[in-house]
């Protein structure tokens, strides 16, 4: 029976046994009459010696935990979460199909299983010797010293990574913490994951970060409609305790769920009463052409926009804003452009039907309380800042911002989990970069500047990046754009001299290392996992050390102690802490301290497992303090409102610097549209290059990790989704062998012809493993061979879904 079953939405909330949510619930396996950690029989296997709790660690943005049987030192079996139940407050966090095939990445033939140097050739043809790791802790200290001299700390770096990203000590491994007692190391600022929303929101809505909206818990309590905007929950949220389970619950107890998506999604195949199929890059003109439905027709929320927010008319600018720069002079045709943002206009660009953008406005319009939930797929383009701010504009013009049922616009809210972060120490170096401009900091470092490339805490930097780590990372040869360019830059070793690897497979990007170290996996040592985008049930999961390290495996963070002992910080580094299992425990303790009700101590968590927690005030309703009283609890904007016209973009279009700029180099104070490189304007007129590809995150990998399994491979086919309009335009047929191409790479995989995808848009499922053959064509058919490393104009971040190709069949 589901729960949900014969209820409706709002008695399901109650029945769920948390009214209202409004009780902080602490559920503990012990309670639950669970069997511990070392359990003598595990279900389904009973010859084995223990049931460890452990967990999946990737960056899905859920987290798993997961019960590993061993039998002679060995994990013979996998086993799911079995705390918790079917509800919505006490859900079991089910691991999926990719936690549940740990084993195989544990015992993978690809694990690293001795420090590797690279020996003569450059790196992207380079041989492995292995070392000892006393020769290897030689090198590093050594590379350290000599950098840390001749360039000075601002030319160190740690590598974006999420492949640890979810585990408390492993999280940073203590190598920002090395780094920071050694002199410091250059910083990034944001991420892969959501770099333009979280540079953009600071203007809309002032926030430091992506403007989180309410969580699914409150839009099935309180919604009347609930948009999945570029959002995918099915496939990138997909463990139990999160919003996979959420969202189901929500369409199971009757919610109305519309998915705006190039692609007909897992989640619009399982979710969606309706489904807007846009252009990629397009959701900033979509929302324009619905603005001009609901303006005309008298369905957005004056109060609230005069109330709330600056810049929507003429009447709310900002002081010294110059005539007819509002959003509405700009829907209305009145703005430079002169162009009436009319639905047929919108249709033009988007290849939504004008008709079905008036209804789909209304609809939007109408529904209050609406929860619009923003994935990171509209962001992720060229003008992924506009589209961002675009969909946040349209929960601000219905009104729904800061009430229960409605939201921000923004990714789906969630309880931010209250275990602390291994302390990193404070980094002396004031300079930063984003996270995307790496490559240009390695190629040509001491020309990046504040106002043509982004560079924080000075004016421009003074020294390329000349040690790079990659932990947990498979950045260089596989997540980063234009992977072809990318290699070219990092064969040039006179630019980047080091380059130290540490991952427990030998991926591309280790390959292109010049020393490689084997980590252990979870299950080979100790660690605490937090919950993040899991709604509002909040949880922390105990990783306990099931099985002795590997081969020569050692965890990240007794190898940063060794280094810290070798360059004379050993003691400030570890403060008397030895091993994992010690800075594991004081992260824990930290946590108790604050929370006592909540947390049990590390030795009761290690036989219980997971703990669950909820936030006493209920289910997230974000800024709703400055919906209630917006003078008390101003936003952090200059005005202290929403501003869909911020003062500051409009400087920062005239200050900042676009040499030889294309199209999409530009900054706008409201968010228009605006055509880009590669976008489907240019697809119209590009012979060469004629689809619009994008690269969605895939079932089958969490990125790349996961992606050597010879299980999940044969579950979830590596083909690139292409329309079948275009498919017999080209011949080709399902699981054909075809190629997809453009001026940065090639690239080679099968087919998936379909009408889940639109017309004059392919995806390629992002992350594939690359096998670069002697022609110079990755038969694994990893997306970024065709990527741009052109950054988008706010943010200079990582547009990875725009880009234009053509496909043949091979
Ligand atoms: N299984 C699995 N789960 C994952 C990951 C994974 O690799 N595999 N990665 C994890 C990580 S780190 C992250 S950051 C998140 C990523 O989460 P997202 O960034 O939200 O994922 P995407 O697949 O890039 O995009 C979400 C949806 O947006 C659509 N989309 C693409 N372009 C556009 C557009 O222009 N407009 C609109 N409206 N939609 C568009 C895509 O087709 C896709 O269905 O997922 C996390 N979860
Ligand atoms: N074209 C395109 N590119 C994208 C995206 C896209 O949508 N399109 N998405 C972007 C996004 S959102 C993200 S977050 C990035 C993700 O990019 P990455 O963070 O590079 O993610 P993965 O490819 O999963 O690589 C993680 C690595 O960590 C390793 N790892 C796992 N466990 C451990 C461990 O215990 N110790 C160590 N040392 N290593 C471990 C794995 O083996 C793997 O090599 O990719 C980005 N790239
Ligand atoms: S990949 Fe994500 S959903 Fe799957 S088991 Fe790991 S943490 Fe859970
Ligand atoms: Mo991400």
């Amino acid at each position: 029976m589901t729960v949900t079953e014969g209820l409706s939405r709002r008695s399901f909330m109650k029945w769920s046994g948390v009214a209202g949510g409004t009780a902080a619930l602490v559920a503990t396996t012990t309670q639950l009459g669970m069997p511990g950690a070392r359990s003598e029989s595990g279900d389904g296997a009973a010859d084995v010696d223990a049931t460890i709790w452990s967990a999946c660690v990737v960056n899905c943005g859920s987290r798993c935990p997961l019960r590993l049987q061993v039998k002679d030192g060995v994990v013979t079996r996998v086993l799911p979460d079995n705390t918790g139940d079917d509800t919505l407050w006490n859900r079991q966090i089910r691991a999926c199909v990719r936690g549940r095939n740990m084993r195989e990445r544990i015992y993978n033939p690809d694990r690293i299983k001795k420090p590797l140097k690279r020996v003569g050739a450059k790196r992207s043809d380079a041989e492995f010797e292995e070392i000892s790791w006393d020769e290897a802790f030689d090198i590093i200290t050594e590379k350290l010293e000599y950098t840390y001299d001749k360039y000075g700390p601002e030319s160190v770096y740690k590598q974006y990574g999420s492949g640890v990203w979810n585990a408390h000590v492993a999280n940073s491994g203590g190598w920002h913490r090395l780094f920071n007692l050694l002199g410091g190391h250059l910083g990034y600022y944001g991420n892969y994951s959501y770099l333009q929303i979280s540079q953009c929101t600071r203007y809309f809505y002032g926030s430091p970060d992506e403007q989180i909206s309410n969580s699914i818990e409150d839009a099935i309590e309180n919604s009347n409609l609930l948009v999945l905007w570029g959002n995918n929950p099915l496939e990138t949220r997909m463990s139990g305790g999160g919003n996979t389970y959420t969202a189901t619950l929500a369409k199971k107890a009757g919610l109305k769920i519309i998915v705006v998506d190039p692609r007909y999604s897992d989640s619009a195949s399982v979710l969606a009463d309706d489904w807007i199929a846009l252009r990629p890059g397009t959701d900033a003109a979509l929302v324009a052409g619905m603005a001009h439905v609901m303006i005309t027709e008298d369905l957005h929320d004056q109060e609230f926009l005069d109330k709330y927010c600056v810049g929507f008319d003429e009447e709310h600018m900002p002081e010294g804003a110059p005539k007819n720069a509002s959003y509405r002079s700009y829907i209305e045709g009145k703005g430079e452009d002169g162009i009436e943002k009319t639905p047929e206009w919108a249709a033009e660009i988007t290849g939504v039907p004008a008709n079905k953008i008036r209804t789909f406005a209304r609809e939007v319009a109408l529904a209050k309380p609406a929860n619009i939930a923003q994935g990171w797929g509209p962001q992720r383009h060229a003008n992924g800042e506009n589209n961002a701010n675009a969909i946040y504009l349209l929960a601000a013009l219905t009104g729904n911002v800061g009430i229960p049922g409605g939201g921000t616009g923004g990714r789906e809210g969630y309880l931010w989990p209250y275990t602390p972060w291994l302390d990193d120490g404070v980094n002396p170096v004031e300079a930063s970069i984003s996270c995307y401009k790496w490559t240009d900091a390695i190629d040509r470092g001491p020309e990046l500047t504040a106002v043509r490339d982004g560079v924080r805490g000075k004016d421009k930097l003074d020294v390329g990046i000349k040690f790079m780590l990659v932990y947990g990372s498979n950045m260089l040869a596989s997540q980063h754009g234009d992977i072809n360019r990318t290699r070219e830059i990092l064969d040039d070793d006179s630019k980047c001299e080091f380059i130290l690897g540490i991952d427990n497979q030998m991926n591309a990007s280790m390959e292109l290392c010049d020393l490689v170290l084997p980590d252990t996996t979870t299950a080979e040592r100790w660690d605490l996992v937090p919950s993040e985008y899991t709604g509002d049930m909040a949880y922390e999961i105990m990783i306990h050390q099931a099985i002795e390290p590997l081969y020569e495996s050692r965890s990240s963070i007794e190898i940063t102690a060794e280094i810290a002992n070798r360059m004379g910080v050993g003691e400030e580094f570890s403060q008397g802490k030895e091993t994992t299992e010690d800075w594991a425990r004081e992260l824990h303790e930290q946590a108790r301290e604050n929370h006592p009700d909540i947390f049990p101590t590390f030795d009761e968590l290690k036989e219980q497992g997971v703990v669950r927690y909820t936030s006493p005030d209920g289910p997230t309703v974000a800024l709703k303090s400055f919906r209630d009283d917006p003078e008390a609890n101003p936003l952090g904007t200059p005005s202290g409102k929403i501003e869909i016209y911020s003062s500051q973009l409009a400087d920062m279009a005239k200050e900042w610097e676009f040499p030889d700029p294309i199209p999409g180099d530009e900054i706008t104070p409201i968010p228009a549209y605006v055509v880009t490189r590669e976008g489907p304007e240019e697809a119209r007129t590009n012979h060469k290059y004629p689809l619009q590809c994008i690269g969605h995150h895939f079932k089958g990998r969490t990125h790349s990790t996961y992606g050597n399994l010879e299980a999940l491979r044969a579950a979830h086919h590596q083909r690139v989704w292409i329309n079948e309009a275009d498919a017999k335009e080209r011949g080709i047929e399902s699981d054909d062998k075809v190629v997809v191409y453009n001026d940065r790479g090639r690239i080679s995989l099968p087919a998936m012809v379909t009408p889940r995808i639109v017309p004059g848009a392919i995806s390629v499922p992002q992350g594939a493993w690359i096998q670069i053959d002697e022609n110079g064509v990755d038969q694994g058919g990893a997306v970024n061979m065709l990527t741009s490393l052109h950054p988008t104009p706010l943010a200079k971040g990582n547009g990875q879904h725009t880009n234009l190709v053509q496909v043949e069949k091979a």
